[in-house]
Order: structure tokens, then C-alpha cells, then sequence
């Protein structure tokens, strides 16, 4: 126990100090970014929210539960997926975020493409979330740098077709912290300034549920690179793992929220800056209760 409350005490020292990224409003608590998946596939909320309106309407209804802002995403990323064409992921995404920048809802676009993340900052995104750190798309970065909104750094190995075939590490931390470190400085090397940039662990993507955990548990290694840390484990197969009964049969991924709202709880103590997730009522207030818990300490 003395080793958990030592590290927390550590991240949550320095998660205040790097809280901020330049250009998005400083929250006085780790941030709440809703996620609106625009996909027929995504892997726990794939064609709920298929059609423009209705994923505006979902967009704002986040927003009422508390979320600070929300995540456009039109392609699927769940293990072995295939890509989307870009014509159809513009299609999907552009005026989804052009109708919530409208009313008045901070908007990140999830996309691996530049001439999506391009279009999406014309419409109004605030916000770029690459789950590849710009490594799928080598226009990605300079698309980002000219636009002039922050940039989500995330720790990944390759797509989604494969990906399980990289989840190899002899220590997932320090290997997850070194790779995401290197890329923040190629990033920064390739234009965007390193106050606007966000880095993010990368749960379920080239991890098997043990590798998430321990990435979780180790958070404060992470704030340890200097940046604000995105936490994004959202009713994801981690959970459906510890949640699974004797058969070991996991929850569905919507009967996984309560064990999400833990997690921000965790995530938010341990010096997040911002946690994705489907449902944001809950988890508002698991970082409410984790920012009381932690200004008391
Ligand atoms: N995971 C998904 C999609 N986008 N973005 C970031 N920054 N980090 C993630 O871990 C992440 C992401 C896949 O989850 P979903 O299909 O359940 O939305």
C-alpha cells in the first residue's frame, strides 16, 4: 500500500503542474472527453450513432451529462478491424464536428488521416486524436502544426488488422513510456510545439489485458514524460477481462460502465489530464470525487 500512495502522491504532485495544453481551456479537474463513434463496426457502441443528426444529438446529450468535450471518430479501430476510405471517413466525421462546433461543443477528431484532421479543423475541431501518433500518415503532423490545435500522441505499433501480434513486452511500462517519448520528440522535431501536445498509453491497442493494467497501475510513470496523459480504456476488452464471470465470459461492452467510471477514478487521482469515454455521467463524477479526494490529501 505504502508504494501505491507513494506514486500516487508523486503523479498527482506533478499531473497539477501539467494539466494544461496550449490552446484548449485549463480544467480545474482531469477533463471528460465524450466519444461519439461514427462507424457502423466501432467495437462497443459500432451503428448507434450512424447518422449525422443522431450523432450531434448524442454529442450534446455528453455534453449535458458533464463532458468538458467531445471525440468525432469515423473509423473503427477495435482489434482486426479494416480501414475506412477516406472518402467515406470525411463523409461520416466533417459535418458532425461542423454541427457540434455550432453549438458551441469543444470538438477532438479522432482520424490516422491528415486531410481528414485538415477538414475537421476547418469545421471547427479544437483538438486532433491520432491513435497512431502520426505514424500512419506522414502528412499527419505538418497537417497538424499548420492548423495550429494540439495533438494527441498515442502509444502504437501498427494497425488495427494485426495488432495483437505486437502485444510482446518485457516491461510494459518503461517500453510503452520509451517508444511514446521518442515519438513526442520526433513530433515536436516535426512542428508542433510540445506545450500542445497530449500523450496517451494507448490501452487495448498491441496490449493484452495484463499489459493494460500494469500501463494503468504505472501512470505516474508516464506523466513522468512531462505531458498531459489522455486515458482512454472506455468499456474496453481489459475490463470485460476482470469483470468476466467464473466461465470467464465477459459483460457486454455496455454493462462495462461502472468498472469505466473506476477507472477515471483512478486515472483522474493518478494526475490524468482527460479520460475518453462512452458515458459521461458517471464518470464526471468519479473525477469529482477523485479531484475532492485529492485536493484533501
Ligand atoms: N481508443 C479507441 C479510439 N480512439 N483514442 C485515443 N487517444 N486513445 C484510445 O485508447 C482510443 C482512441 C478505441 O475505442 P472505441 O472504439 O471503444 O472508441
Amino acid at each position: 500500500m505504502s508504494s501505491f500512495s507513494t506514486r500516487t502522491g508523486t503523479s498527482r504532485t506533478s499531473g497539477r503542474e501539467e494539466r494544461v495544453v496550449a490552446g484548449l481551456p485549463k480544467w480545474d479537474r482531469c477533463a471528460v472527453m465524450g466519444v461519439v463513434n461514427v462507424t457502423p463496426d466501432s467495437f462497443s457502441d459500432g451503428g448507434h450513432w450512424f447518422d449525422a443528426a443522431t450523432a450531434v444529438k448524442h454529442g450534446l446529450d455528453l455534453v449535458a451529462e458533464g463532458a468538458d468535450l467531445v471525440d468525432v471518430g469515423g473509423e473503427s479501430t477495435r482489434p482486426g478491424a479494416s480501414r475506412v476510405d477516406e472518402e467515406e471517413e470525411l463523409r461520416r466525421v466533417i459535418p458532425v464536428v461542423r454541427d457540434l462546433t455550432a453549438e458551441g461543443v469543444l470538438v477532438s477528431v479522432d482520424t490516422m488521416r491528415a486531410s481528414v484532421a485538415a477538414r475537421a479543423i476547418d469545421a471547427g475541431a479544437v483538438l486532433v486524436n491520432d491513435v497512431s501518433g502520426g505514424l500512419a500518415d506522414p502528412a499527419m503532423v505538418p497537417a497538424v502544426a499548420a492548423g495550429g490545435v494540439p495533438f494527441v500522441v498515442m502509444h502504437w505499433r501498427g494497425f488495427s488488422h494485426d495488432m495483437n501480434s505486437r502485444a510482446v513486452y518485457e516491461d510494459v511500462v518503461r517500453e510503452v513510456v520509451a517508444e511514446l517519448g521518442a515519438r513526442v520528440e520526433a513530433v515536436v522535431a516535426a512542428g508542433i510545439p510540445r506545450e500542445r501536445l497530449v500523450i496517451d498509453p494507448g490501452l487495448g491497442f498491441a496490449k493484452r489485458a495484463e499489459h493494460d493494467l500494469r500501463l494503468v497501475a504505472g501512470l505516474a510513470e508516464m506523466c513522468s514524460l512531462g505531458r498531459p496523459v489522455l486515458v482512454a480504456g472506455s468499456r474496453k476488452r481489459f475490463l470485460g477481462h476482470v469483470l468476466a464471470d467464473a466461465d470467464g465470459t465477459p459483460p457486454p461492452a455496455h454493462g462495462r460502465d461502472a468498472a469505466t467510471a473506476a477507472l477515471s477514478a483512478i486515472a483522474a487521482y493518478q494526475g490524468a489530464w482527460a479520460v475518453r469515454v462512452h458515458d459521461a455521467r458517471a464518470t464526471v463524477d468519479a473525477v469529482k470525487v477523485a479531484h475532492a479526494i485529492a485536493a484533501a490529501g
